[in-house]
């Protein structure tokens, strides 16, 4: 019997499992551009317009190989509204009842297709380095899920920056090095721009046409939309921007969107670049003198050890992983996630940044955006689905875990030992949005005042139940003592003032 081969908007590889195992000269391929993918959340436009381009591409290329592709569009007509509903007419017009798939990254999207009344086998999804199974393993029976036992594990796995079963540089990780301040000069110039060809320029009008009005900024678009524009992305970022990646990792400068960072993700997680390649060209980039080692190993375990390591949380987790709220959050996301005006520089460049390129480096991610929302008590669903609609590189298996766990600590430390939280003095030192901003982050309390500064402690008296026992938060509960009367009164009725007139809706 004729076999369906699914392939989703993420899930772009030539080798991808359910390809591998169907036969080209009989099954035939489906793809749909549905309209329950594109609104599950009101994604970013120029995320949008990446998948939709990247996988007219992926099916022109199919074909050149000999596959028959029922491609739906999301203009016709007749669209189907959903990938179940793709699946279901093109097995009453194949006359089939089977389908093969590939894991899809979502439980969803999972939930979806086990439901339907038709024979789907699904296939692991073997771009990542981490079995499902051995991922579990690694969990089971352990108290904490750190990530950097996992990594080296990996490390290993991988033979990755390898001598012997000795990691190379006698470190496994060399991030001490890769906490430098700003740099003065930036030499790289940043991602490769590809320009908008005739497939491109479809898509752009169609997306502006039905996803307009969402949050963002459809053009400029410039992002590569199939393997080889990404190789070649990839390879002016390792020869140009690798170099001095590790150095400035935690980085952020205003108006420098992606400083010496891969804006990789992307292209990773939709299945243009293969994730272990990426890993071998770096470490070739470092063996042949192109990068230090602090650069490498540290993009290196970026990939193979955070990347692998958040998809095991998620698939262990289980669906209900992003309805936790273990800080019990629930202030409403405030406008200025949607642009609307506020004084906070480094907010407003983070935002500003989003809007414009649908990207924002982890350090912008994790200790502007996230760190505000944590600070601020907002909802975490609120926040998980933000992310998820803003970020081209956001699907719910990567997205989840980073927000609900490592930035919103609201799964109660599975993934992170302490909330990441900070002052505004992290900020300062890590950037120069504090020279621009209309708050001062030296000012502790008054209007003046970083709201960072003020937000910081009330968090942490909110939550002193959970956190003054934690042995990594004792020393911030010993300044906190240590204030006088006075000047904690202060600083609790300030970060109250100022929360009040966010939620008013005013300007802050
Ligand atoms: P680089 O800094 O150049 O890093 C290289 C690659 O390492 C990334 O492309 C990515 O594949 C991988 N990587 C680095 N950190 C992580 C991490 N914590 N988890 C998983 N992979 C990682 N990453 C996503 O791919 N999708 C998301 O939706 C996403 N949401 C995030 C939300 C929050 C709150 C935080 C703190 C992090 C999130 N990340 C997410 C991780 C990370 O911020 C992005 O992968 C990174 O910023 C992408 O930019 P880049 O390709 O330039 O990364
Ligand atoms: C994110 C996305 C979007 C916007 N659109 C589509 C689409 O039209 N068709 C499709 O197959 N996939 C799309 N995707 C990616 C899916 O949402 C993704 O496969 C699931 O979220 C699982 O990771
Ligand atoms: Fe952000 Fe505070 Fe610095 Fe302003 S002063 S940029 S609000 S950290």
């Amino acid at each position: 019997m004729v076999k369906l081969v699914l392939v989703l908007g993420d899930q772009l590889s030539p080798n991808l499992s359910a390809l591998c195992e169907a036969d080209p000269s009989s099954d035939v391929v489906v793809m749909a551009e549905a309209l329950g993918e594109a609104e599950y959340v009101p994604h970013h436009p120029k995320k949008i317009a990446l998948i939709f381009a990247a996988m007219r591409k992926f099916a022109d290329r199919l074909r050149g190989e000999g596959w028959t592709v029922r491609y739906y569009l999301l203009d016709d007509e007749k669209a189907p509204k959903t990938i179940s509903e793709a699946l279901l007419r093109t097995a009453e017009e194949v006359g089939t009842s089977e389908v093969i798939c590939t894991q899809a990254g979502e439980w969803r999207v999972t939930d979806d297709l086990a439901n339907l009344p038709l024979t789907v086998t699904t296939l692991p999804d073997d771009r990542f380095i981490a079995t499902d199974q051995e991922f579990q393993s690694w969990a089971e029976g352990r108290k904490q899920l750190r990530m950097e036992y996992f990594y080296r594990d990996m490390r290993r796995k991988t033979d990755l920056m390898m001598d012997g079963d000795q990691p190379a540089g006698g470190q496994w990780n060399f991030d001490h090095d890769n906490r430098k301040a700003p740099p003065k000069e930036i030499t790289f110039e940043g991602p490769l721009r590809f320009e908008v060809d005739g497939t491109v320029e479809d898509v752009l009008n169609l997306v502006e046409d039905r996803f307009g009005d969402n949050f963002g900024d459809l053009r400029p678009f410039w992002f590569a939309t199939d393997a080889e524009q990404a190789n070649e992305h990839l390879t002016h970022w390792i020869k140009y921007g690798l170099p001095q990646f590790g150095d400035f990792q935690d980085a952020m400068v205003l108006g420098q969107p992606h400083l010496y960072h891969a804006h990789i993700g992307l292209y990773i997680n939709i299945g243009l670049l293969d994730p272990l390649e990426v890993c071998q060209a770096v470490e070739e980039a470092w063996k042949n003198g192109g990068a230090p080692i602090n650069a490498a190993e540290g993009f290196i375990r970026q990939i193979i050890g955070w990347r692998e390591y958040v998809r095991g949380i998620y698939l262990l987790e289980g669906r209900d992983y992003v309805n936790r709220n273990g800080l019990g959050h629930s202030r409403d996301l405030p406008g200025m996630f949607w642009g609307k005006k506020t004084w906070m520089a480094c907010i407003e460049d983070a935002v500003g940044q989003t809007e414009r390129e649908a990207y924002a480096h982890h350090i912008q991610r994790l200790m502007v955006t996230g760190n505000f929302a944590l600070l601020a008590g907002i909802d975490p669903y609120q926040v998980h689905e933000w992310y998820l609609a803003v970020y081209a590189d956001a699907f719910e298996w990567v997205e989840a875990p980073n927000v609900i766990g490592m930035s919103q600590f609201a799964d109660g430390g599975v993934v992170a030992s302490k909330p990441y939280v900070s002052s505004g003095n992290y900020i300062d030192k890590m950037s120069n949005y504090c020279k621009s901003c209309s708050y001062k982050v030296k000012v502790k309390t008054g209007p003046d005042a970083c709201p960072f500064n003020v937000l910081y402690w009330q968090f942490l008296l909110r939550h002193e139940d959970k956190f003054r026992g934690n042995p990594r938060m004792a020393q911030m509960y010993r300044v906190w003592d240590m204030m006088n009367e006075e000047r904690r009164k202060t600083v609790l009725s300030d970060a109250e003032t100022w929360l009040a007139r966010m939620d008013a809706g005013e300007t802050v």
